[in-house]
């Protein structure tokens, strides 16, 4: 058993213990510990830190990092159980179906955004509709954020200038790689998610031993269970892997490649981001 070797900005920061067989040969144990080593070199965990991290100094990291139980005692963590926002949003039609509909199929997602004035869930395309023209029953939400349960945790923007998205989806949904210019959090208030990160200057295309890597922007659970299953174990340079609780609030740094399955049960998350501009590549 061995534990991961954690590697922030670049450094061994810890290494966990290496239990090998006692009856293994001198040269053979030589051989196994540095490729124990390597594969924990390449398997990168990221980074946890708690809460009573300052925000600005977090900004000027570049790495994904966990803030551990930085949203445990948000108001919405009390008050959105999956019950209740079932409830709520059980008209709303989203582009992708109703809530019950999504929540049943990995390959669909709630990603809509919250009006930054109204604090309405904006569950339209168009992008320009006023909340007024939404029917009744698509206002019932309302208002999510600084009304009802107050600001988003430990970010410390001005909030009318920060975008805010409410994301739920059932066991194996997800998102593939892309990347944002600007930095995001993301507070996960229900369920657990499994986040691989590469940074900026990645280079993609020498990843896979196996060749293009075709995986890089498929969007199906199919191929998200792939890539943490078959593909990760073989790749050239190992993505960061974060593994984040109910309560935490994963760090996105600007650019950081990063790609996410919800993992176990359904999940319930909010992201602030300063600016929503989402470069796919
Ligand atoms: O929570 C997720 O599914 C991922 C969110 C994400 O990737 C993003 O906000 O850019």
């Amino acid at each position: 058993m061995n534990n991961l070797t954690t590697l922030f900005h670049g450094e061994i920061i810890a290494q966990g213990p290496l239990a090998l067989s006692a009856s293994a040969g001198h040269d053979m144990i030589h051989t196994v510990l540095i490729s124990l080593l390597l594969a924990e070199i390449l398997y990168a965990q990221c980074h946890r830190v708690t809460s009573t991290l300052q925000f600005r100094a977090l900004e000027s990291y570049d790495s994904p990092v966990i803030i551990e139980s930085a949203a445990t005692n948000w108001t919405a963590i009390q008050k959105w159980t999956l019950p209740y926002l079932r409830d709520v949003l059980q008209e709303v039609s989203f582009p992708q179906g109703n809530i019950d509909s999504i929540l049943s199929n990995p390959n669909s997602y709630i990603f809509s955004k919250i009006d930054p004035v109204s604090g309405f869930l904006v569950t339209s395309d168009d992008e320009d509709k006023n909340d007024l023209d939404f029917e009744p029953h698509q206002r019932r939400f309302l208002p999510l954020l600084d009304v009802d349960v107050g600001s988003f945790p430990f970010f410390e923007h001005d909030h009318s200038k920060v975008h805010h998205f409410l994301l739920i989806g059932g066991v194996g949904s997800g998102l593939c790689f892309h990347n944002h210019e600007e930095h995001a959090f993301n507070a996960l208030l229900r369920g657990t998610k499994t986040w691989y990160f590469y940074p900026p200057n990645v280079n993609t295309l020498g990843l896979d031993p196996h060749g293009y890597p075709y995986w890089w922007r498929d969007d199906t659970a199919e191929g998200r269970y792939e890539f943490a299953n078959t593909i990760v174990p073989r790749l050239t340079e190992r993505p960061f892997e974060c593994h984040q609780e109910a309560g935490d609030i994963m760090f996105v740094p600007s650019l950081w490649h990063h790609m996410v399955i919800n993992q176990n049960k359904n999940t319930v998350a909010v992201n602030a981001i300063k600016s929503r501009t989402t470069y796919f590549t």
